[in-house]
């Protein structure tokens, strides 16, 4: 991305604060796993938002005065020791470049810094970006914030940053949605090599194998997550073992995305591990890619979230019907075990705010339609990416093969 992207976030949460307010957001840290290992670094996707800066230990500060504001970005200090381990941390001057703050720090000016704002500035709120869930064990460092504000400056008064990021973060930009696209070219070569390798007898740590390796050739992209079962193993929603090896006659089902610029796509392909669908596989890929269609002829601005969901299990429910599988839609959650639309963005399950949302250009979100029949053995689901247009959607994702004739096509 652009530093424009970036100043263009940062001003437009800006324009939610008053004068007199203050807001405060964390990379965050690597979390120590074992001994001396960490888990790897995952930086806060609020902050990147913001700022781009994917460096632990980062944080930003907002300042609201008057008409005017001041942004200051914190870095690590230079430490040759510890770099000589850890790599390189970034400089001042690349901070700048990806940021556009021109305002950067090294991270131990802060809490004098933080003194000054409480005490001299005159600041009497301040944005924390808390994002607690149930049975969260580790405390953020937006949590600690809280925590150490609450007994240093009681009269502070604290605002939880997370309902406007989740309000900024429900429409794309043009540039997210370029990179998205670069992401599902790049998903597109892992899943169709996916494909042409499949045959009976393929362990799913193959399959992976190919799909990881098909990312890499694409400047070193990484998966962000991945599932690839085989047969049986496809009931298991978010399986992770890949350990499963796929008979003659089991379907593959993967549901991998790819990231670029930190962007994400999630999708979801299923097929005959041996090639050619058997006929209960086809008929309910079909019921699955009949819906999906539907549902990509039938999006457009204006329609609740909730009422997404529920034409998709509607339709779903009237193909499935049209088969001879199901008889009433009290019977439907036997055959479709989840939701069938979440946003996708800098998160693969997006951080939006889709409660009462109501479609809008510039929305990205999934189509995912999973149909489960364990009395067949068959279970998948065809999932793609759909960006809600001026007047309508677009399949992001269009180009992996979809129907069961462009499978068997790649396939054989
Ligand atoms: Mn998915």
């Amino acid at each position: 991305m652009e530093s424009l992207f970036y100043k263009e976030n940062r001003k437009e949460f800006i324009d939610h604060m008053e004068p007199g307010e203050a807001a405060l957001f964390y990379c965050g840290e690597s979390i120590r796993r074992s001994c001396d290992e960490h888990y790897d670094f995952f930086a806060n996707r609020n902050f990147l938002y913001l700022c781009g800066i994917n460096q632990k230990e980062s944080m930003l500060l907002l300042e609201k005065e008057g008409e005017t504001y001041r942004e200051t970005l914190y870095v690590l200090e230079p430490d040759f020791m510890v770099e000589r381990w850890e790599g390189s941390r970034i400089t001042g001057s690349r901070a700048e470049a990806i940021s556009g703050v021109s305002n950067i720090k090294f991270v131990k000016e802060f809490d004098e810094d933080i003194k000054r704002v409480f005490t001299k500035s005159g600041v009497n709120t301040v944005y924390l970006d808390i994002d607690r869930v149930p049975k969260q064990l580790l405390k953020s460092c937006a949590d600690r914030m809280e925590e150490y504000l609450n007994q240093t400056y009681p009269y502070v008064n604290i605002k939880n940053a997370l309902p406007i990021m989740r309000k900024m973060r429900t429409i794309k930009k043009p540039c997210e949605i370029e990179a998205m696209e670069v992401a599902q070219r790049i998903t597109k070569a892992g899943i169709l090599a996916m494909m042409k390798s499949s045959r009976p007898g393929m362990y799913e740590y193959q399959y992976k194998a190919e799909f990881d390796y098909a990312l890499a050739q694409e400047n070193g992209v990484v998966a962000p997550f991945s599932i690839i079962s085989a047969g049986k193993n496809n009931f298991c929603i978010h399986y992770d073992s890949f350990t499963g090896q796929a008979m003659d006659g089991d379907m593959i089902l993967n549901d991998v995305g790819a990231r670029w610029d930190y962007e994400v796509t999630d999708v979801s392909r299923g097929w005959p591990c041996n090639g050619r669908f058997s006929h209960k596989q086809r008929l309910l890929y079909e019921c699955a890619y009949r819906t999906s269609e539907y549902m990509f002829q039938n999006l457009k601005p204006g329609i609740p979230m909730k009422e997404v969901d529920a034409m998709i299990r509607k339709y779903n429910f009237e193909q499935l019907k049209e088969a001879g599988v199901c008889k009433s839609y009290d019977e439907i959650g036997t055959y479709m075990w989840h939701g069938g639309a979440h946003h996708v963005g800098l998160d693969v399950h997006d951080l939006v705010d889709a409660e009462g949302a109501v479609t809008a250009p510039g929305m990205v979100f999934c189509i995912d339609v999973g149909i489960y029949h364990e009395e067949w053995g068959i279970g998948f689901r065809l999932e793609d990416n759909c960006l809600i247009t001026g007047n309508g959607c677009r399949n992001l994702s269009k180009d992996v093969p979809r129907t069961v004739e462009e499978i068997e096509n790649v396939m054989n």
